[in-house]
């Protein structure tokens, strides 16, 4: 993948393209919550455990417009509908419910998921989880915020006292092999957490709620805004043998000093092989 253009060559400015996407998310997460209570229709999608509701196609059509009322010529890429090119460089990658079986059950954290991307690098993003209308957003060299406040990560702990979050795909053979992995690795961190929502999972590295995470088979639309949340607030985000994260392999992220350590663990453990 091409470097990123230099700040000045980047086809719109981050903040700006930051500000809409947070402005975007809390409007689609406000119609989330009031949908919620008022019931909602649930189809399968790749497996039959893999749901997409009325609520995420709903929230999919409203942050398409939102984004498009404002930037026509950008594209978009998002879960439940579009892959449309555009002609500015920009693209948006968009999950419009990331946690729907959360969402389904009730059971946060679940989130709307809103990154622009340009060279398919994101640039700036915002997630908002739903329930607790909770707010992160971050942009290229401008930093990460949680609910305004700025995000910075801790020093981080020894691989053997780290939290360390992970999740499963929807597919029964992956998700097997994802649940082997783990077996092999528990014993040697402090404990592990499976929180439902990848995009969630970036915004709790960022805030310091876990110290590393890794998952395979990931879409660019679980990743994207949550990548640069994340990066902004310190965090390393690679593929799991080095550089740019490239979806569906393995994503890991953690503290510069963490993500090493990890690393080993998992390619130990045979995490390349997945
Ligand atoms: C889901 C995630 C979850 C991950 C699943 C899936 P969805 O997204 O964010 O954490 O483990 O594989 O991708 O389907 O709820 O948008």
């Amino acid at each position: 993948m091409p470097p990123l253009p230099s700040p000045n060559d980047l086809p719109a400015s981050p903040s700006e393209l930051a500000d809409l996407a947070l402005r975007t998310a809390v409007a689609a997460a406000d119609m989330v919550r009031e949908r919620r209570s008022a019931g909602f229709g649930i189809a399968t999608k790749s497996t039959a455990t893999d749901m997409v509701t009325d609520v995420d196609k709903a929230s999919d059509v409203l942050i398409r417009g939102l984004l498009l009322d404002s930037r026509p010529d950008d594209g978009l890429v998002t879960e439940e509908d579009a892959d449309q090119p555009g002609t500015t460089g920009v693209v948006w990658v968009v999950d419009p419910i990331d946690g729907t079986t959360n969402f389904v059950y009730g059971h946060p954290p679940y989130a709307v998921s809103i990154g622009a991307c340009v060279g398919g690098r994101p640039i700036a993003g915002a997630i908002v989880e739903i329930s607790a209308d909770d707010r992160y957003v971050a942009s290229i060299g401008g930093g990460s915020y949680r609910n305004g406040s700025r995000l910075r990560l801790n020093e981080p702990p020894e691989l053997s006292r780290a939290l360390i979050s992970t999740g499963f795909g929807y597919d029964p053979d992956r998700r097997r092999d994802q649940a082997a992995l783990l077996g092999r690795i528990i014993d040697q961190v402090r404990d592990v957490r499976r929180l439902g929502a990848a995009a969630f999972d970036l915004c709790s590295i960022a805030a310091g709620r876990i110290d590393g995470y890794y998952e395979h088979g990931l879409n660019d639309w679980d990743l994207a805004a949550g990548q640069i949340i994340a990066a902004e607030a310190g965090a390393v985000v690679e593929h799991l043998t080095g550089g740019v994260p490239a979806p569906p392999g393995c994503i890991i992220a953690a503290h510069p000093d963490l993500v090493g350590p990890l690393r080993d663990l998992l390619l130990t453990h045979g995490a390349d092989e997945l």
